[in-house]
């Protein structure tokens, strides 16, 4: 699969990209991320990107040019836009990505892109959540952090990711490792026990449990409640 992200700092992508399971998706070719540098395209000789709002207010606009020539070539691709006020990023929305051939991630920075860009070259805008960053470099990484993990061959075991957390809308239960007592903090019994139907049990209402307490949300939302 191929990931364009078209951002004003590529240099960001340094770390995210050298690290972990997004960097063995790229070194085992499951995974090409082409970085376009938005700066390329910027206008005159300080190579703008960016200008005050028109009807005036606080901060700066994306212009249309640099980000009209950065996606002029990757108008055959699904492209997505990263902002505050896109529609939140769920494990749905990286399965849909992760089945794709060709995705172009565009992060944008400043107080908003104008509108025009938009309306013409963007499919999608998705934001990481009701808070406000100061660019879209994040949401990015995150996607394609999120999509690596699902390309076939990459995790090792394709059981994992498939049993996990918001798979079927609920989060994930407690786990524990060896040793069985640290200092007195002890395991809960049942884990200790062997007896595959109470422990499966258990886990079960943790999952409830947990998901009653933190994010109710997603029990009103599910769609098969059989757990
Ligand atoms: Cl995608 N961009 C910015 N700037 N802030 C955010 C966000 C994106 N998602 C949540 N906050």
């Amino acid at each position: 699969m191929r990931v364009n992200v078209v951002t004003m700092f590529p240099e960001w992508f340094d770390g995210p990209l050298s690290i972990s399971i997004v960097a063995r998706a790229i070194e085992d070719g499951a995974l090409v991320v082409e970085l376009v540098d938005l700066r390329e395209h910027g206008l005159g000789r300080h190579r703008q990107l960016d200008d005050s709002p028109f009807g005036g207010g606080p901060g700066m606009v994306m212009m249309i040019e640099p980000l009209a020539a950065a996606l002029e070539p990757l108008k055959d691709t699904h492209r997505v836009l990263f902002t505050p006020s896109g529609e939140p990023m769920s494990q749905e929305t990286l399965d849909r990505w992760a089945e794709t051939n060709e995705v172009t991630f565009v992060s944008g920075r400043y107080e908003g892109v104008d509108q025009r860009v938009i309306d013409n070259f963007i499919d999608e805008e998705v934001s990481l959540g009701d808070y406000v960053l100061a660019g879209g470099e994040v949401a990015a990484a995150a996607a394609i952090e999120g999509i690596a993990r699902l390309l076939p061959g990459v995790v090792g075991n394709p059981e994992s990711t498939e049993k996990e957390s918001f798979r079927d809308g609920l989060l994930e239960e407690p786990v524990y490792t060896r040793p069985a007592d640290f200092e007195g903090w002890t395991v809960p019994e049942v884990l200790l026990s062997g007896d595959h139907g109470r422990i499966e049990e258990w886990r079960s209402q943790q999952r409830v449990e947990r998901t009653r307490q933190r994010r109710p949300d997603l029990l009103r939302n599910r769609k098969d409640p059989d757990t």
